[in-house]
């Protein structure tokens, strides 16, 4: 079968929506870090929507890992499928905003090069939690980090993101050249703010001079929103199938779309507007409704559904306990602790709670448990301190808790092993390994990781009461009867 790439374009079958600009005439004007599945069918198709009009503010990718994207993209002129998933089908479209991608590890000098030149005016990220390289409790860079470490020793040939952005940054300001703004894309509190403290922090180890040239630099915050499942081979099949060519990394994703950005750049901007997006003033309410509605209840349904033999999440929502678990994490815990005039909470819950549902969807539970000594402090603990503030219960949000503690011991009920994946994983299982099955010595252990807990959560006996006795439960009747038991 003839392979994805732009001499094909203007062959593809009706009803596959192609690129309606010349892709001769686009040129960049956006370096992407961490060029995954979900900046394919989030960003990347906003400015899709837009480069017939603004033919200069097309994408280069670049992966700090790993080069596979680059490798399956390459053959196909940066062109990639991403198909709609709903119940009525699937609806593919080929995406061209992406002109190529770079792999950091061989082609440092020419992203780094890019990246200084002025035709860049932003620079935007997605290299999930653990890319910033900061302590997810309290939003610092983690200087003992060993790509920080590395990024110090070398600056000018660095490997994180934080050393990347600041060495380009750097070659700028020796080049008077203005700066490009920062748009994190990543799932992270304040994502604007946090990433300038991690960024800025970085240059000011480099040099005091160029510390105080970063702190000047726009990080406009974002709250970033698509559901994107791991593409599997089935999911290719079906692609070549609907688009009459092999693509070698589709995407599959939700109809849901939503982008909400703080509108902070100096160097301008694509009119994301006018693809959707909302440019706003202040971004953090949106974000932390996101990621404690969302995500926390994505993280809750993660462990809990994974532990209970659920393979995707709308598989878990075919319990009728599951849903009125998340049901009540929403209403009875989440909600009180948002302030946001003119949305209706009661609506987003219920669309989330739809999109959960989505039977075409297949996310798998495995995907959204991996990371979470970084993902759960900002989806949560924050809601957890909030609530513990103001005397308020906590019960199904410590059960969240006490389902990851119960995961990361890596063994499932049937006595499996659990492929753990988290950079705390190693110290995570010798932890429950000196533990011995027994859940307050596995509460204790796991609650004093700081980075994670912070020292006030693990000083806290409401907490460390609530936590323990669902420990106490999904050890004694696993994860489904403790649902089932909680929701009455
Ligand atoms: C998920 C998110 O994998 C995860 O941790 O919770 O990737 C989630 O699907 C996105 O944030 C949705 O916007």
């Amino acid at each position: 079968m003839t392979r994805l790439s732009t001499a094909i374009l203007a062959q593809a079958p009706a009803g596959v929506r192609v690129p309606d600009y010349d892709r001769s005439t686009i040129s960049p004007g956006i370096v992407h870090l961490g060029i995954g599945a979900f900046h394919r069918a989030h960003m990347a198709v906003y400015v899709d929507d837009l480069l017939k009009e603004q033919p200069d503010w097309a994408i280069v990718g670049a992966s700090l890992r790993r080069p596979d994207t680059k490798h399956a993209l390459e053959p196909q002129d940066g062109l990639y499928t991403i198909a709609v998933r709903d119940a009525a089908g699937t609806h593919p479209r080929v995406i061209g905003s992406i002109l190529k991608v770079l792999d950091a590890n061989t082609e440092r000098e020419d992203l780094l090069t890019l990246m200084a030149s002025p035709q860049i005016r932003i620079v935007s990220l997605t290299v999930t939690e653990k890319g910033y390289c900061h302590d997810p409790a309290t939003g610092e860079l983690d200087q003992r980090h060993p790509d920080i470490v590395h990024d110090l020793a070398n600056p000018t040939a660095p490997k994180s993101a934080p050393g990347m952005l600041v060495e380009a940054l750097a070659r700028r300001k020796a080049a008077g050249i203005a700066p490009f703004a920062v748009m994190s894309c990543d799932n992270l509190p304040s994502n604007g703010a946090t990433v300038k403290r991690i960024v800025t922090k970085f240059a000011s180890l480099r040099d005091a001079a160029l510390g105080e040239f970063v702190a000047g630099v726009a990080f406009p915050g974002t709250m970033v929103d698509r559901i994107v499942p791991s593409t599997t081979d089935a999911d290719r099949a079906t692609i070549a199938e609907l688009i009459g060519a092999e693509d070698a990394w589709p995407i599959m994703t939700e109809p849901f779309t939503q982008w909400v950005i703080e509108d902070h750049f100096p160097q301008g901007r694509p009119p994301f507007e006018k693809a959707g997006a909302q440019l706003v003033e202040d971004v953090e309410p949106f974000e932390r409704m996101k990621l404690r509605m969302l995500n926390g209840s994505h993280s809750t349904m993660a462990y809990l559904g994974y532990l209970a033999g659920h393979e995707y999440v709308s598989d878990a929502m075919g319990d009728p306990a599951f849903v009125a678990l998340i049901h009540g994490l929403m209403s009875e815990e989440v909600m009180p602790t948002l302030d946001m005039p003119g949305v209706d909470l009661g609506a987003y819950r219920d669309q989330l709670l739809e999109r959960f549902a989505n039977p075409a969807l297949k996310h798998r539970t495995w995907q959204i448990a991996m990371d979470g000594s970084q993902k759960l402090p900002q989806r949560l603990l924050g809601t957890i301190r909030d609530r513990l503030a103001a005397g308020q219960s906590i019960e199904r949000l410590s059960l969240g808790v006490a389902a990851w503690m119960r995961y990361v011991m890596g063994i499932d009920e049937k006595g499996e092993n659990i492929d753990v994946r988290d950079p705390l994983a190693m110290r995570m299982m010798a932890i429950a390994a000196g533990a011995g099955g027994d859940p307050e010595e596995l509460y204790e252990g796991l609650v004093g990781l700081t980075e994670v807990f912070g020292d006030d959560l693990a000083d806290n006996e409401v907490f460390g009461a609530d936590v323990v006795e669902h420990l106490d439960s999904l050890f004694d009747v696993g994860a489904a009867e403790t649902v089932r038991e909680i929701v009455g």
